[in-house]
């Protein structure tokens, strides 16, 4: 059993602007259940597990107040792991604010010493996509502006379409933060082989590798990720020796 006490492996913020549906999806991902009408412009945090392979990533959600989605950026970035901007499609402005908040988030990241969140798109509302306001393209655009993932979706059409792009980054999360440690670990190696040693490439979906499972700790967990980006490293190496 894992100890509740412990820092979770990926923290979560979901922002944008008010009536977006942060909420929705918040609670879509975390009940499969979409409820029309949630307490406007309140925070909340929540505290799960999803299963990963024979184990668990654990997370906390925060579930933010559209009001204050500029001036909390920074907190936001220093809190999370990976955040999550969301727009509606159906109002323009806000894929303005998206827009800004973003612009403020890579501010932020350039003047900031802390590593950096992930940055992700959730276009939302695609269910009422006769009212669009916003063209995909436009969504993707910004994405590939900030270097975030994008998708589109729907709180209210059904859990599927918000289950995946969240249990997707929370896993790409996990996997990379291991990744973040092995590089701490092994900084000196790697500046040294540099010109001949790329970390290699691990397939970011869940369940990519059978073994990674089956170790209580995140820590366990985190370091089998590391021996296997260092197994991968030393092949590599040899290959290219
Ligand atoms: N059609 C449609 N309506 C949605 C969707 N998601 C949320 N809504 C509606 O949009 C409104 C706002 O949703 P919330 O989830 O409260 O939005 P929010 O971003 O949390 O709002 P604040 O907390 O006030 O910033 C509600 O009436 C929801 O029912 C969706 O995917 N499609
Ligand atoms: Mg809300």
């Amino acid at each position: 059993m894992k100890d509740r006490s412990e820092q979770p492996d990926i923290r979560l913020a979901i922002i944008g602007a008010p009536h977006v549906g942060k909420s929705a999806i918040a609670v879509r991902f975390l009940t499969r259940r979409f409820i029309s009408e949630y307490e406007p412009d309140v925070e909340f945090v929540y505290r799960r597990e999803i299963k990963f392979e024979d184990d668990f990533i654990s997370f906390e959600l925060k579930d933010t107040a559209g009001g204050a989605c500029l001036s909390s950026a920074f907190a936001f970035f220093n809190w999370a792991s990976s955040i999550i901007v969301v727009y509606s499609i159906v109002e323009r402005s806000t894929f303005i604010t998206a827009a800004v908040v973003l612009e403020e988030l890579r501010r932020i990241q350039r003047s900031s010493q802390k590593s950096s969140p992930t940055f992700s798109i959730l276009a939302n509302k695609q269910d009422v996509c006769h009212r669009r306001e916003v063209g995909t393209e436009e969504g993707r655009k910004l994405a590939l502006k900030h270097g975030a993932s994008f998708y589109e979706v729907s709180a209210a059409q059904d859990y599927d379409n918000i289950f995946i792009p969240l249990n997707t980054l929370i896993v790409q999360n996990f996997i990379r933060s291991a990744k973040d440690g092995f590089a701490e670990e092994h900084s000196h190696e790697i500046i040294e082989k540099r010109s001949n040693v790329q970390l290699p490439l691990i397939a970011e979906s869940p369940g990519y590798d059978k073994n990674l499972s089956g170790k209580k700790s995140p820590s366990e967990r985190k370091q089998t990720v590391r021996r296997k980006i260092s197994a991968a490293i030393f092949k590599k190496r040899s290959e290219t020796v």
